[in-house]
Formats: C-alpha cells, sequence, structure tokens
C-alpha cells in the first residue's frame, strides 16, 4: 500500500467484504449486520425451515441487503439461487419504513409471486413458494430500480451443499471467514436471530456445482488459520473445523491512538506523536498493544441519517476482495473518551489499519 488512493480501494472493497463476519456492528454503508444496528426487534431469520432455502432480505430505498444464509449477508442486491422443484422461503423486513413490498418476477419482470406491501419499520413478510425455472429476478415494485436481484434457479440434483461448521477449543460456534478457493462465505452466528433460541449450529455454505478436491481455508481474528482438503463426491459434505485461539504475549510496544473525523492520530511513543494516520512498525510474531481513544462518538449515517454504531480499530490485508483477510477487529465503541486497548500478535501480511466506521481513517503497517 503506497499511495491513499489504494488504500480507499482496499479499504472499500476490503472492509465491504471482509468484515461481513463483525455483524451487528458495522457501518452501513456496505458492511454486512449494520442493519440490524436500525432494528428494533430481531429479524426473524430462520434457515432451512422448507425443503429448499431460506434466505432473509431487509428492504431498504437503496436496495435489498441480504442478511441469511451467510453467504449473501451484507450483499446488496444479491443473487438467490434456487432449487428448482423445491419450497422456498423469503423473509424480508421493512428496513426503513419505506413503502416497500417484495416480488418474484419472469426475464419479462412479470410478477410471479408477492408480497403485500409494508410500510412500518421492522414489519416482515414471508413468502413461501416452490422454485420454478421461469424465475429469474425479484424487486420492489415502488423501488424498482434500486431494489432489485437475480434469481437463478438451479436442478438440484446438479448442486451438492457442503456446510462447514467453526467451533473454538470450548466447541462453541464462532464467527469466522470460510475461503473455499475462489468462493467466500462466513459461519455467521450474528446472523442469528436469539442466538439462545434451538436453532442448528452457524455454519458457513456454498454450493458445489463439481466434484472435486477443494481447499478450505478458516480463520478469524485471534485465532490460527486452518486449511483442510474437503472432497465433493457425488453428494453433500458436512465438515467441522476447531480454530485454535492464538495466545498473545507481553506487549512488547504500545502505541496511543486517538480517533478523529477521518483520520487517526498518534499520541505515543514520540515518533508518531501529533501525526496523522501514523505507520505502525511490528515484527512479526511479536505481540503488540495499540490503546485508542474514540474522539468523536458516533458519527451519523448520510443516507440513513441515524447514528452508526460507533468506531473500532482493525488491521487487514489487501488483496482481491475474496483474498482479504482481517487480522484484528475490535469491538465497536461509541462515546467520545472512550478508550480501548487491543493487543495483538504482529503477521507478515498484515498492511493497514483502520476504522470499519469511517473509510478515510487509514493508516499503513509495516511488519518486518
Ligand atoms: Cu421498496
Amino acid at each position: 500500500m503506497t499511495n491513499d488512493n489504494s488504500h480507499d480501494q482496499l479499504t472499500r472493497r476490503g472492509v465491504l467484504k471482509g468484515t461481513a463476519a463483525a455483524a451487528g456492528t458495522a457501518a452501513i454503508t456496505g458492511t454486512a449486520g449494520a442493519y440490524r444496528e436500525h432494528l428494533n426487534e430481531p429479524l426473524p431469520a430462520v434457515q432451512n425451515d422448507v425443503d429448499g432455502r431460506t434466505f432473509t432480505l431487509l428492504g431498504i430505498v437503496s436496495g435489498w441487503i441480504g442478511v441469511a444464509p451467510a453467504e449473501i449477508d451484507g450483499q446488496s442486491g444479491p443473487t438467490l439461487r434456487l432449487l428448482e422443484g423445491e419450497e422456498h422461503e423469503v423473509i424480508w423486513v421493512n428496513g426503513d419504513g419505506s413503502h416497500h413490498n417484495f416480488v418474484l418476477a419472469d426475464d419479462e419482470g412479470d410478477a410471479l409471486e408477492a408480497t403485500p406491501m409494508l410500510d412500518e419499520q421492522g414489519e416482515f413478510e414471508e413468502l413461501t413458494f416452490t422454485a420454478e425455472s421461469e424465475m429469474a429476478e425479484y424487486y420492489c415494485e415502488p423501488h424498482p430500480v434500486q431494489m432489485r436481484g437475480p434469481i437463478e434457479v438451479v436442478d438440484p440434483d446438479e448442486v451438492h451443499e457442503l456446510h462447514v461448521h467453526v467451533e473454538d477449543s470450548d466447541g462453541d460456534p464462532i464467527e469466522a471467514e470460510v475461503f473455499l478457493e475462489d468462493m467466500h462465505s462466513f459461519s455467521d452466528i450474528a446472523a442469528r436471530p436469539d442466538p439462545d433460541e434451538d436453532f442448528e449450529p452457524a455454519r458457513a455454505r456454498f454450493d458445489m456445482l463439481e466434484d472435486g478436491d477443494y481447499e478450505l481455508e478458516v480463520w478469524t481474528y485471534g485465532h490460527e488459520r486452518v486449511t483442510e482438503e474437503v472432497t465433493i463426491d457425488g453428494g453433500d459434505e458436512d465438515v467441522s473445523i476447531e480454530l485454535p485461539a492464538i495466545e498473545t504475549g507481553d506487549p512488547v510496544e504500545t502505541y496511543s491512538l486517538t480517533l478523529q473525523e477521518g483520520e487517526w492520530v498518534g499520541e505515543a511513543p514520540d515518533e508518531i506523536a501529533d501525526e496523522a494516520n501514523p505507520t505502525l512498525e511490528f515484527e512479526a510474531g511479536e505481540t503488540y498493544a495499540v490503546e485508542w481513544e474514540n474522539g468523536i462518538g458516533q458519527l451519523e449515517d448520510e443516507e440513513w441519517g441515524e447514528p452508526l454504531p460507533g468506531h473500532n480499530f482493525v488491521v487487514a490485508s489487501g488483496g482481491d476482495t475474496n483474498e482479504w483477510n482481517t487480522y484484528v477487529r475490535s469491538e465497536f465503541i461509541d462515546e467520545a473518551g472512550e478508550n480501548q486497548t487491543v493487543e495483538f500478535v504482529a503477521e507478515e501480511e498484515m498492511e493497514v489499519y483502520l476504522d470499519q466506521s469511517q473509510h478515510d481513517a487509514v493508516g499503513d503497517v509495516v511488519v518486518e
């Protein structure tokens, strides 16, 4: 990362996709989970209530946002892949109190199924239907340009599902990013409306259209990266991955920063004092601490006019969206003057640090 422009590219593409696993805590502008901040009630998301699939979508004027299953979490106008002849369910929530409905249409845009209109924020509708080959897209009648997405209908015999369950060493499901060759999904427990209810454990799901051996890579902040080969051979596969936690040592250095609007400001040590977005230098394998103060409180989302969920400290790599990784991702803090200390082990792949709610508050990381 050598210039501000590439930072911008990286963080927009990267944060948008790569932090979707941090559901419930991200900025609405693209990051998954943020929509939950705008809802007073739990999302009525359930998965696989029907033979086919259950999709949950959030409807806002600027577009449909995928909620569940995990592979559409946070995506704008996600492709809904349906299994021909099977019963499916779409649950959609009115996210902004505007006038919306959900319409399934053929490739001429003619409605095949539609729900009633909803006007109240937080209200939801369910549509149960049998997937037919003529289904080609979905949209909202009052907002057909922005609120529109494609439908792909596949032969159920030709698609095998790979389910990846991710657990910590205690056997508890955890949020992780799950990479399968060039596909990317999340074992997103936060996509659950209520984790206490008796739903299936969280899992990432992939549609496998061809048999073969695939490299699976699973990881999340604070845990070891685990790779495993998965073979798809004419049927569905279930895989469980245990991600051991990385133990941090005593920090060899503590960096102090204050987060301001659009920038991090260095406080300590002296060589970064008063510097905007100072470069942080680490040695691979050593533990570092970053203590930072939220200098601005919560910002307001321009589109929604509502408070964003505060700010956090993220360390990330570069690369293409699907290869983009988050190495550190702290909890969000909302209040001006609030402090947070984040400890982590430096890794060679770390390239930038940033605030997930401000795509311009980005600095370089140099790891030796
Ligand atoms: Cu609409």
